[in-house]
């Protein structure tokens, strides 16, 4: 009868997707102690002593730091755990979240 094939063909691609990452981001100011953003960190991201100052002080230097990346849900409660903590000393120290590219 019709010998030109007219079927419609669906082209299934199968795509397994990485989550993006995204980033948590120490943010400097002028009020809250040193040492205190240090254990912060140190009870949060679960860094070293050392690492932790050095994050601190790129922070203080720079302006911010980028602390450690995460799946978006582990990077969000990350940084609201860490401005919390210091929100309940009244400081004002804040750590954001961004993606990554
Ligand atoms: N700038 C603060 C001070 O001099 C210390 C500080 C460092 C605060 C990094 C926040 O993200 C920060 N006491």
């Amino acid at each position: 009868m019709n010998d030109i094939d007219t079927k419609q063909r669906t082209k299934v691609e199968l795509k397994t997707e990485r989550p993006k990452l995204h980033k948590v981001i120490l943010v400097n100011d002028d009020f809250t102690p040193r040492e205190f953003v240090v254990r912060v960190l140190k009870a949060e991201f679960r860094v070293s002593e050392d690492q932790a100052h050095r994050i601190m002080i790129t922070a203080h230097t720079r302006g911010v730091c980028v602390v450690a990346v995460y799946t978006k849900d582990v990077a969000e409660s990350k940084a609201t755990n860490a401005t919390d903590a210091g929100r309940a000393k009244g400081y004002p120290l804040l750590f954001t979240t961004e993606p990554e590219e």
